[in-house]
């Protein structure tokens, strides 16, 4: 009798290890796994921006602005001259027309990811002109 019960231990003992084995051999799955949280922080590419140009008699100012490509972008334009001006962009088809001295206008579009002109369809490009640069 005290045979039998004494190889029963034994093997009892032996599937016990192998059990315990087998849960250490498993210990892997405790590995953080990957949330996905990375891709959504890069969908981000929607911010707006807000820019502020005055025309004067006759140049913009500022004439050279920033913004980040992919952005949508809004410029106010207000003319503090006594000239009257325009804030046109011809590649974006962006057009305030004709806006009068003491008047404002807003342009809004979204930017490319190269830098723009636009100048003043009154006193043409080669007088009054700016350019946003792509960030
Ligand atoms: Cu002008």
């Amino acid at each position: 009798l005290t045979h039998v019960r004494t190889r029963r231990l034994r093997t009892v003992g032996a599937i016990a290890a192998l059990l315990l084995l087998l849960t250490a051999c498993g210990g892997d799955d405790d590995v953080p796994q990957d949330t996905g949280a990375e891709a959504e922080e890069e969908t981000g590419g929607e911010e707006a921006a807000s820019l502020e140009v005055s025309a004067v008699d006759n140049s913009f100012d500022p004439s050279s602005l920033s913004a980040a490509a992919g952005s949508e972008v809004t410029v106010e334009v207000t003319n503090d001259g006594s000239n009257p001006h325009t804030f046109t962009i011809d590649d974006l088809e962006v057009d305030t027309e004709t806006i009068a001295s003491g008047e404002s206008a807003s342009a809004t579009f979204t930017m490319p990811d190269s830098s723009v002109s636009f100048y003043c369809a009154i006193h043409g490009e080669a007088v009054m002109s700016g350019t946003i640069e792509a960030t």
